[in-house]
């Protein structure tokens, strides 16, 4: 499919030293994986995501809760990334310095290729004590659900984080020096209704960067981003890509 961008969006990321990404499920969507704010379908239909992505939930009902992880995990398990995410990964390759913060727990960035990811909500397949925090890597399979924690018995939970919780220091601090430091930010696929990830195209916005939304819908970052490409992520970051190097 033959996509039109504004040449000095082109030139803007073909100049650009260094290259900031803030992806959401959007960008996975393609993959098959629901993003959280469109209706959830089959088993999960009337449960809204953000009523099971929080510690009450898990400590009101933990069975559903895992159960829910646990059909995501299998959708991740079978879902391959697709061609946004592997533009992110070329992209990486092009541009002097480039860094990936990511909402999604997924993985299917570092799947695709892209090496310099942030994960901002955690990663899908690890769990954590939710009495002491030890941190367990690897799918604990069938059994007990939830697990138990090997050291103390207590349940397993994902290692995500759910609504109420600090997002990891460390991450959100390379995820803020990203945003600062870019000449092009990029948020891609994600509603922005969720802080502090929404603030990162401000921050970036405020300290100079031109500022590139890529998403299906209009959101509320819309109107202040330089550039708003509405449509699919999977179609047009490959093509912007190739608008900026076309001999790759
Ligand atoms: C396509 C597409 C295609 C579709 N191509 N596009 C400031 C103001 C107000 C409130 C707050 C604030 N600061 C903090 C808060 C509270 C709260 C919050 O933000 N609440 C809001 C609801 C208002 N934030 C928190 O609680 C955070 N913690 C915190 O701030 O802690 C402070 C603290 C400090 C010290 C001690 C204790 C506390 C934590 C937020 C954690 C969010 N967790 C989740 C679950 C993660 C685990 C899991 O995956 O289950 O993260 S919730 C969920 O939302 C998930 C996502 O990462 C996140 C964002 O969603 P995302 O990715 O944007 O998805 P969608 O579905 O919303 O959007 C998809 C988009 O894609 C849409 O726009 C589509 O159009 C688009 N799309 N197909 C391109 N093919």
């Amino acid at each position: 499919m033959s996509v039109e961008f504004d040449p000095r969006l082109v030139r803007a990321l073909r100049a650009a030293r260094a290259v900031g990404v803030l992806t959401g499920a959007g960008i996975s969507a393609e993959s098959g994986i629901p993003t959280f704010r469109d209706a959830q379908t089959g088993l999960w239909a009337r449960f809204r995501p953000e009523e099971l992505a929080t510690a009450e939930a898990f400590r009101r009902d933990p069975a559903l809760v895992w159960d829910w992880y646990a059909w995501r995990r299998g959708l991740v398990a079978g879902a391959a990334p697709n061609a946004g995410h592997r533009a992110l990964a070329r992209l990486e390759r092009l541009v002097p310095a480039l860094v990936l913060v990511t909402q999604n727990v997924d993985g299917l960035h570092q799947r695709a290729g892209s090496a310099n990811v942030v994960e901002l909500h955690g990663n899908l397949h690890r769990s954590r004590c939710f009495a002491e925090g030890v941190v367990i890597a690897g799918d604990p399979g069938a059994g007990e659900r939830p697990p138990r924690c090997p050291r103390c018995g207590a349940h397993l939970r994902p290692d995500v984080v759910w609504f109420g919780e600090a997002l990891p220091a460390q991450a959100l601090e390379r995820a803020e020096t990203a945003a600062r430091a870019c000449d092009v930010f990029f948020s891609i696929g994600t509603s922005g209704a969720v802080f502090p990830a929404a603030q990162l195209p401000l921050t970036a916005r405020a300290a100079g960067a031109t500022v590139v939304e890529i998403n299906r819908d209009p959101t509320p970052l819309t109107g202040a981003a330089s550039f708003s490409l509405l449509g699919p992520s999977g179609t047009i970051l490959p093509a912007l890509v190739d608008a900026a190097w076309p001999a790759t």
